[in-house]
């Protein structure tokens, strides 16, 4: 399996880290979301996925998926172990929704493209859109902090997709510098998680296109 990944994107990032834990190899195809003006604009790339976004997992079979929480449900399915999800209907859905706060809530208004186009297109000045930016993330944290008691992950006692967002989420926060005082459970999942080799060799910094 091929991943389009780029190092420092948070929905790559979570991918990264559903592989590793599944133990599945992968070819690593990195895309640069900014030099050149971005390699995914490039015709080539939008031929894989006409979003222009990463991550994307291309199978043997030719197939083509796009978006970090249907891929990692697709691996989660055909890898069943360790599972990302618990097998209590009641459970999942609890998962589900810390994971969505994250991919649905907070990182589409602080990704890329939103914060470009805040720049270029709305001409905002940088102060905004840092002042933007940690709004988002702020107001989602504090939703995410008052509904999870890490023990020691986001979920309980087992990693789960809510780790995998939420990881990420918080390496994105600390990159931008958004103060993290007020979120002790956010802080303390994320360290446990950090703690796993399978977490740790899929930070930004360990990915063979970091700068
Ligand atoms: N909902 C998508 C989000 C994908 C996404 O927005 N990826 C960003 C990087 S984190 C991207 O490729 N941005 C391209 C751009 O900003 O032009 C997912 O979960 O995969």
């Amino acid at each position: 399996m091929k991943l389009y990944s780029y190092f420092r994107s948070s929905a790559a990032y979570r991918v990264r880290i559903a592989f590793n834990l599944k133990g599945l190899p992968y070819e690593m195809v990195p895309i640069h979301l900014s030099k050149g003006g971005g390699q995914q604009r490039k015709p080539e790339f939008v031929a894989i996925n006409p979003q222009m976004r990463v991550p994307v997992l291309a199978l043997a079979s030719g197939d083509v998926l796009t978006q970090s929480l249907a891929i990692i449900e697709y691996l989660d399915d055909i890898h069943p172990e360790p599972p990302l999800l618990p097998a209590d209907a009641l459970a999942r859905a609890k998962v589900r929704a810390i994971a969505q706060m994250v991919a649905c809530d907070i990182h589409p208004l602080n990704n890329l493209v939103a914060l470009q186009y805040l720049k270029n297109t709305l001409k905002h000045d940088q102060p905004e859109i840092d002042a933007w930016y940690h709004h988002w993330v702020t107001e989602g944290f504090k939703a995410i902090e008052a509904m999870i008691s890490p023990a020691p992950y986001a979920c309980g006692a087992h990693v789960t997709l809510a780790d995998l967002c939420l990881v990420p989420q918080v390496f994105n926060a600390r990159r931008l510098r958004v103060p993290l005082d007020a979120f002790p459970k956010i802080v303390a999942a994320d360290a446990a998680c950090l703690k796993l080799a399978a977490f740790d060799k899929a930070r930004p910094e360990n990915q063979p296109d970091a700068e």
